[in-house]
């Protein structure tokens, strides 16, 4: 069989806000709507690529969606070569920065791409990367939000059930220490003392009184502490790493593999996540991870499960992989978990199509 190459023809970016069946609380935002920005890669040869983007916020598709147009018209009649695009791309991203709207725009498409050559190929992506489909480890984050204590039982309860699950995540940084104490404690005592148990603070903290809390926390048992201070403070979250037991987990802010390799070198963190968004889609993931690995860095994931569950089955330190179903309304088959895994489907590319009377209902400009 002769694989014939793809090449660029247009592309189709459609927002659209779905309902969240846990409204997100954080220190980052409070949404009971996601957004969510589905790219269509169509290409000459007739293979559509698919994937989406999750920029957080309703409007920032305004300029998400003509940065994409942008560059994939810029693209139009080259040979689809994810690596190469991806490396040109970055060649001339210094001119505006490498981070922001522009790189975002960059792993929009490379994740279609991507998709794109495996289906041509007809294998997944894991294998097409040279790895197997299969299960990969998951906990549920997609509830525990900064709320009161009072609902967080029941909660914790239900999202263990969602997929008998193993490990969950708690959002931290309320008030009151005590408050934070009582949200671990309540989690524990319903989800049972062997629950793994992840606890994010979203950047709330200042450097003192993360330093504060991280010490008072550091006997909890938990299993990182996630981005306790701004995501840029490099020496606060290095003195923090140095001086607590419980490993800093670093990474969704990561803006390409340059970034993971100051954070390591800086001693800034234990683990990371990364942010498929963010790092650059799957050829900046393919450019990172393997920086983590060889540091013998455990490699965690964070927002787009499905394509993350493809990459962690060829990451030689693959750790949790973060799962939310955020994007499950316009998916026309989520993938399934089975013992608090995600499984990754035996289909061509990545997994991800639209269910397309859901998009229409969804679909905003
Ligand atoms: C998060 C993700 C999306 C919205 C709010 C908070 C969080 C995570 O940082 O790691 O899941
Ligand atoms: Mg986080």
């Amino acid at each position: 069989m002769k694989l014939e190459p793809l090449t660029y023809q247009s592309v189709e970016a459609r927002p659209v806000l779905v309902p969240l069946r846990r409204p997100i609380i954080s220190k980052v935002g409070a949404f009971d709507q996601w957004p969510l920005i589905l790219i269509d890669l169509h290409t000459r040869e007739g293979i559509v690529g698919r994937s989406y983007l999750e920029p957080y916020l309703k409007q920032a598709a305004k300029y998400i969606v003509p940065a994409i147009r942008d560059l994939a018209a810029s693209r139009a009649g080259a040979r689809l070569a994810p690596l190469d695009d991806f490396q040109d791309a970055r060649r001339s991203l210094h001119l505006l920065g490498y981070e922001g709207v522009t790189m975002i725009a960059i792993a929009g498409l490379d994740m279609a791409a991507w998709d794109a050559l495996g289906k041509a190929a007809g294998l997944p992506l894991a294998a097409l990367l040279g790895g197997t489909v299969g299960k990969v480890q998951a906990y549920n984050s997609n509830g525990l939000w900064l709320s009161g204590v009072d609902g967080l039982a029941e909660e914790a309860s239900a999202l263990v059930a969602e997929g008998a699950f193993s490990a969950l995540k708690l959002r931290l940084g309320r008030e009151r220490l005590q408050d934070d104490l009582d949200a671990i404690r309540a989690v524990r005592a319903a989800a049972g003392d062997e629950l793994q148990l992840m606890v994010d603070f979203n950047q709330g903290l200042s450097f003192d009184d993360g330093l504060r809390r991280c010490h008072a926390l550091d006997d909890e048992r938990l299993y990182w502490f996630e981005e306790p201070l701004a995501y840029n403070n490099t020496s606060g979250h290095a003195q923090l790493a140095r001086e607590i037991r419980t490993p800093i987990q670093l990474g969704e802010n990561f803006y390409g593999p340059r970034e993971l390799l100051k954070a390591l070198q800086a001693g800034a963190c234990d683990c990371v996540m990364l942010d498929l968004m963010r790092i650059g889609g799957v050829s900046g993931w393919l450019r990172s991870a393997p920086i983590a690995s060889a540091a013998g860095i455990p490699v965690s994931t964070h927002l787009y499960p499905e394509v993350c569950a493809h990459l962690m089955r060829i990451t030689e330190t693959a750790h949790w992989l973060e799962w939310q179903d955020w994007a499950y309304p316009v998916l026309k088959e989520p993938f399934a978990l089975a013992d608090g895994q995600l499984v990754v489907p035996d289909k061509a590319g990545s997994g991800i199509e639209w269910d397309e009377s859901a998009v229409k209902q969804f679909q905003y400009d």
